[in-house]
């Protein structure tokens, strides 16, 4: 499960990916059959974002006695190597040429290229597509070397992609439209047939200028980013969204009681005082944890609402559903996990400890105009959770004795 696609030393965004067909079809029309399809999809960021590359960028700062603070990390997005690594210098005012600068943070980068993960719903995508024989093309800001050596970790990917452009195979890089139009010839597609899928907001622009269709799914999904990705068609909180049927091309039928499978996720421990306004506002109560115990599982899992199962000290085991991320209507300055455990309890447990099995995704974080909407949507939420555990996969993990086990106790003490 390790790959980077789109990721080079920048921060991400700079691999895209294009599915292709040797015809087209309007976008949004339905598609039809196998032989009248579509599309050429150029998509960018199969793979997780920028920690490998700002952690490769802060060691590099900092040996030259400068303080990280990640700063001019849109501008970067999606540049190729010299570009992104002049405009870090000019940023930290280093004393070094973009050349010198490069070299050190692709040396660190060799080494960790290793431990890249997937973003979330790329290899179903991706295999997906395949499977249906949609063309798809990589077309990264990254050197071609790089872009091989990442695929290389995955297996059977070299083959899913048939066309790939890197940026030194073109004279302009992002946000000029060089890279996609290369790939869309070596796909022997029109540019107006292709679909780009971009995390970058230099991406987008390339794609657009290209004259392509484009899906951004914003690598930095803050507020004060979304102006940059405005030219996008289409804006998705992760690859879990992407509807291909929208594009015209084979819909995924991998949901199961309206929940998607996913690789479950372990986390716990001890119940946390939160907002305090689940049960006052929403009469919703939602059992907060800290997530310093699992941060790093929790930047690599895309912002959404999912289902699950809930072991609670030794009260028992009972189904949830939960809501990861910033909570957009009420606009929470920090990412949090928020399970509301689908039983009547007569108490408060705050301070017992919790252990949750994540097993399915249902839908992206959304804001809504009325608090009784986000009060309906909840509701909604937990009937599906509650009829899609019943279900296989999902209700194998009730099972699982990590619901059972305490926690070890650098994580409950955390
Ligand atoms: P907080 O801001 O402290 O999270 P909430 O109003 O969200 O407050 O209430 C959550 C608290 O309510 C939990 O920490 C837990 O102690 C308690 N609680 C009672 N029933 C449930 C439930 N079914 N699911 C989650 N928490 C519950
Ligand atoms: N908050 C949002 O702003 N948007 C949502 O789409 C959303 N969905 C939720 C789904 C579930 C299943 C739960 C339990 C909560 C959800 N919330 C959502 C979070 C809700 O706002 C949260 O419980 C409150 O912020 C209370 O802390
Ligand atoms: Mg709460």
């Amino acid at each position: 499960m390790q790959i980077i696609i789109n990721m080079m030393w920048s921060t991400s965004s700079s691999t895209s990916t294009a599915l292709s067909s040797t015809q087209v079809q309007s976008s949004h029309s339905p598609f039809n059959s196998a032989h009248s399809h579509v599309s050429l999809a150029l998509m960018n960021e199969l793979s997780c974002r920028e920690s490998l590359v700002d952690a490769s960028l802060k060691i590099v700062v900092t040996r030259y006695g400068k303080n990280w603070d990640g700063r001019g990390a849109q501008k970067r997005l999606g540049k190729r190597p010299l570009e992104a690594a002049a405009s870090v210098i000019e940023d930290y005012e280093l004393p070094c040429t973009p050349f010198d600068f490069n070299a050190e943070v692709l040396a660190l980068l060799q080494e960790r290229w290793v431990h890249a993960r997937v973003l979330p719903g790329a290899i179903r995508l991706v295999q997906h597509l395949h499977k249906h024989n949609v063309p798809i093309a990589i077309a990264s800001s990254s050197p071609q070397r790089n872009i091989q050596r990442k695929l290389a970790h995955q297996s059977g990917w070299t083959e899913y992609f048939p066309v790939i452009v890197a940026g030194d195979m073109v004279k302009n890089g992002k946000p000029a439209p060089d890279i996609f139009l290369e790939a869309a010839r070596l796909l022997n597609a029109e540019p107006s047939k292709c679909l780009v899928i971009e995390d970058a907001p230099a991406g987008v622009l390339a794609g657009k200028a290209a004259g392509m269709q484009v899906v951004a799914v914003p690598s930095m999904p803050s507020k004060d980013a979304r102006p940059l990705y405005s030219s996008a068609d289409v804006i998705l909180s992760s690859l879990l969204d992407f509807q291909p049927e929208v594009w015209g091309l084979p819909p995924l039928n991998d949901r199961i009681g309206g929940a998607l499978p996913m690789e479950p996720w372990y986390i716990g421990g001890p119940v946390i005082k939160g907002f305090g306004r689940g049960s006052k506002i929403l009469g919703i109560p939602t059992a907060n944890l800290p997530t310093s115990a699992f941060s790093s599982q929790l930047a690599d899992h895309v912002c959404g609402i999912y289902i699950g199962w809930a072991g609670l000290s030794n009260r028992g085991i009972y189904k949830m559903v939960m809501s990861v991320g910033w909570n957009p209507y009420f606009d929470n300055s920090e990412k949090t996990v928020e399970p509301w455990i689908l039983h009547d309890f007569s108490e408060d447990f705050h301070g017992e400890e919790l252990r949750l099995i994540v097993v399915g995704y249902i839908r992206p974080e959304a804001n809504f105009t009325t608090l009784e909407d986000l009060v309906e949507k909840i509701h909604e939420d937990g009937r599906i959770a509650k009829a899609a555990l019943e279900m296989k996969p999902f209700s194998d993990y009730a099972e699982d004795s990590y619901l059972t086990t305490p926690l070890p106790l650098n994580i409950s003490s955390n």
